[in-house]
């Protein structure tokens, strides 16, 4: 039906419109902008009580970012903010998609709408298919759609050709039965968002420190000294985390920034709680910006430490020298590959100068209590992981792990991701679990690792996966090297997606396509609730409180269970038991994961409980129980004369693929996505002007790749970086393109060709 060669995503013809880019985040524009985005969905009533119940005790966990709540003191008046309102208000809206709608719109025509659009059709109301060659969706029973789900995994001819995604909104036990369900049924293909996402992290911070996730509490960031905040704009994307930045810079601690775009959140924060910022001039964050040039991290980061290792041997006292000993190895091999690097180097591939690094190295020297924060850019990386380890390389030399106000920060993106991974929704489970697994379950759960995001994809793409399964999430257009990924779905005979919203991965097969709605995180749950785990490792309640979109569309909880008793009635797992009462499940959980003994009665906590992190105490579950320094390669970041590094981001309107609207406000960009920001020297160097409109070439393994009509934007960046949206530019990402060690797919860094239309 669909032609190989026609855009993924429809490009959009509107013209926008450019403004100053804002010097100050949240404030007052926030709140209104929040406000009228609930007003659009909700009545006001339901609007304040279901906003009031946000992020609180006894609520439900915002099914935004996973920025951790303050386990007291949290504002009476709801602990939320603009984005969160946005996610809140984008699941409570009471348009429908019925049965008429679907007769009425062909799936061509629903493939031709925007993201934006077809997020504004409103809830799924009731299961629907579309066959081979059908034309439309139509409605089916659910017993049909587990009937037919179940048929099809009966019929391929080794478990391994089917591939089970899962988004991390997914609360754990939702998580947990899932993956007892896949393993049941034979296979560990089990990819999840965070391949795509903060897989460099856990897997850097596993190989340096043992452990991987970040160490930090909340009280750590307002206790810091100094964070670093590295390839992250949270004020956009965790923007509560500028409330504990504010609440550090009070307490006299200071801040840099490092990121090649000048983000509007990390300058001034005006809380829009507190009516004297709102008077007044708010907060100043960044006290040093490093506007260094895209993936030059690793160059800043080894030459600040050469730096300091110079100031160590000239003053003293700049090194923890007795953590170094006691607690770490590798620190001698460190140096000396420290002692090779050229500075001059350094300056070159960041663009920043002698004097910008000089003056990070000495605010660094100075301070013990030192936060690194991170998120995607440093993870997106072809060298993902080395960026990390080069991140625990300088935390590890100040001693600035496992003490207050000090250590790693990668702050997380779906609201349980990290949960989720805990669950074991993972391609790669651990010996330890499997065995517990399968003993709880009295099954032998297959050891063979599965495959991962960009595996999978391929897998399905070469036809050796048939079968796709999609908790939550929209794997089409979340997943690099678009035409490709469309390829691969084109031809998936099957497509299963529990959603809550139509999206492109529901209308993108050739053969079968079912979409199973499911109720969001705000919904009542039958008197349920779920759990979730945030960046910082607490694990705590999440009960929905509006009444669910309807009745006929059900929790993921439920949906897998009628799934696990459709398809394994005889295994013994007390399917319908756990529907019922989710306590069962926490019980299951509780014999199996570590830090989960007693979990119901924790998780009744009114802020629930963290669970262990060696690197807290400096207990490093590693090898030799040390944490290990290591010497990481210099990445290649250098640029051809006619290239441009890109890399892919967030506007302040979006949710990964799901768009709330057109405008990115904090950058001063309206009405328009598919834009590419660059330097105005380059405009004029390319002999462009604003609004000109270019198509976009990438190269990688010899292969080209084409995204088309962009318009240009002048930006805060420096030469030679330029910078798209996620996910209309994702089409440039080759499939390969990806962090060796980790799988990330590359999508910060993306060498691009421009060339006016
Ligand atoms: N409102 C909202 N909230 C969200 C999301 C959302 O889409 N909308 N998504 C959620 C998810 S899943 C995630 S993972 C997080 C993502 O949160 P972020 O990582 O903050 O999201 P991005 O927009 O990808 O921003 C990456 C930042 O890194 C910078 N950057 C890019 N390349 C480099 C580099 O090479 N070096 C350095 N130092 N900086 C670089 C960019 O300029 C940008 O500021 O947010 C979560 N929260
Ligand atoms: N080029 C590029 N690509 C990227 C990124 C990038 O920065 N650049 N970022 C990557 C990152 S960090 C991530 S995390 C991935 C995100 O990838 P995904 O997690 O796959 O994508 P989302 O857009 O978050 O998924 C949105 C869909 O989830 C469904 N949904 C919403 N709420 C619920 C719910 O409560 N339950 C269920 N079952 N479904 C629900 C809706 O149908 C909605 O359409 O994208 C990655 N892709
Ligand atoms: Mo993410």
């Amino acid at each position: 039906m669909k032609k190989n060669n026609e855009p993924i995503i429809p490009i959009e013809e509107k013209e926008g419109t450019i403004t100053t880019p804002h010097r100050v985040a949240a404030g007052v524009k926030a709140l209104t902008s929040s406000l009228n985005q609930v007003a659009k969905y909700m009545k006001p009533g339901e609007a304040f009580a279901t906003m009031r119940k946000l992020n609180q005790k006894g609520g439900f966990d915002c099914p935004g970012c996973a920025w951790p709540d303050p386990d007291d003191d949290r504002s009476s008046i709801g602990e939320y903010c603009e984005n969160g309102v946005k996610a809140v208000a984008e699941e409570a809206t009471r348009k429908s998609l019925s049965p008429e709608f679907f007769q009425e719109h062909s799936i061509e025509e629903l493939w031709s709408m925007s993201a934006f659009q077809l997020g504004k059709l409103g809830r799924i109301d009731r299961p629907y298919y579309k066959g081979h060659g059908d034309t439309h969706f139509t409605e089916l029973s659910w017993d049909d759609a587990f009937e037919r789900i179940a048929e099809k995994l009966k019929s391929l001819e080794n478990p391994h050709e089917a591939i089970f995604y899962t988004s991390g909104k997914t609360g754990n036990e939702a998580a947990f039965l899932y993956q007892l369900l896949v393993r049941y049924y034979g296979t560990n293909n089990l990819p999840d968002c965070s391949n795509m996402c903060h897989e460099s992290s856990g897997v850097g911070l596993t190989a340096t420190l043992g452990n991987g996730k970040g160490s930090v509490k909340l009280e750590d960031l307002h206790e810091s000294e100094l964070i670093i905040i590295m390839g992250q704009n949270p004020g956009t994307n965790h923007p509560r985390m500028l409330s504990a930045l504010e609440k550090c810079k009070k307490n006299g601690g200071q801040i840099i920034s490092v990121n090649p775009l000048k983000e509007t959140g990390l300058m001034t924060f005006k809380h829009p709680q507190k009516p004297a910022d709102m008077m007044f001039g708010g907060t100043k964050l960044t006290d040093l910006y490093l506007q260094l040039n895209i993936n030059s991290d690793v160059y800043l980061l080894k030459a600040i430490m050469k730096l300091l290792i110079e100031m160590e041997e000239t003053e003293g006292g700049i090194l923890d020298l007795t953590f170094i000993k006691s607690k770490t190895d590798g620190w001698e091999e460190l140096k000396a590959h420290l002692a090779e690097v050229n500075l001059e180097d350094c300056y070159v591939a960041t663009g920043l100068s002698a004097e910008e690094i000089a003056q990070a190295a000495e605010m660094i020297a100075r301070k013990e209590k030192i936060i690194i924060c991170w998120a995607m850019g440093l993870t997106q990386h072809l060298n993902g992981a080395y960026n990390i380890q080069e991140v625990v390389n300088l935390l590890l030399m100040k001693g600035a792990l496992g003490k207050r106000g000090a250590g790693t920060c990668p702050v997380r993106g779906h609201s349980n991701v990290q949960g989720d991974r805990t669950m074991g929704i993972w391609h790669k489970p651990g010996e330890d679990f499997l065995q517990k697994l399968g003993q709880a379950f009295h099954f032998d759960p297959p050891k063979e690792h599965g495959v991962g995001v960009v595996d999978a994809v391929k897998a399905l793409h070469s036809g050796k996966a048939r079968f796709l399964f999609s908790m939550g999430g929209n794997l089409l257009t979340a997943a690099p090297d678009t035409t490709y990924a469309a390829e691969a779905f084109r031809d998936t005979e099957m497509i299963v997606s529990v959603s809550t919203k139509l999206n492109r991965t529901h209308l993108v097969s050739n053969h079968e396509s079912i979409i199973l709605p499911c109720r969001g995180r705000t919904e009542k749950d039958d008197g349920q609730f779920v759990t979730v785990e945030n960046s910082a490792g607490i694990v705590h309640q999440s009960k929905g409180v509006i009444p669910p979109f309807n009745d006929i569309i059900k929790s993921e909880v439920r949906i897998i269970c009628e799934l696990g008793l459709k398809l394994f009635p005889e295994a013994g797992i007390n399917w319908k038991g756990f529907s019922e009462d989710y306590d069962r499940i926490r019980d299951a959980i509780a014999e199996i994961i570590p830090g989960f003994e007693n979990f119901n009665e924790k998780v009744r906590q009114p802020a629930g409980f963290y669970l262990p992190n060696g690197t807290r105490q400096q207990d490093f579950d590693t090898d030799n129980g040390k944490a290990h320094f290591t010497v990481n390669p210099l990445p290649d970041c250098l640029l051809d004369k006619d290239e441009f590094a890109m890399m892919t981001i967030r506007s302040h309107d979006q949710f990964n693929t799901t768009i709330y609207g057109e405008d990115d406000r904090y950058r001063g960009i309206k009405g328009m996505r598919r834009i590419i920001m660059m330097n105005p020297e380059d405009i004029k160097r390319m002999g462009l002007r604003q609004m000109d409109r270019v198509d976009l070439f990438s190269y990688f393994n010899g292969e080209e790749r084409v995204a088309k009509s962009f318009k240009v934007v002048g930006f805060d960046l420096p030469m030679g970086n330029v910078a798209t949206y996620f996910p209309e530019a994702n089409s440039l990402v080759h499939i390969d393109a990806h962090d060796k060690v980790s799988e990330t797919p590359a999508s910060k860094f993306i060498r691009v060709q421009i060339k006016r239309q």
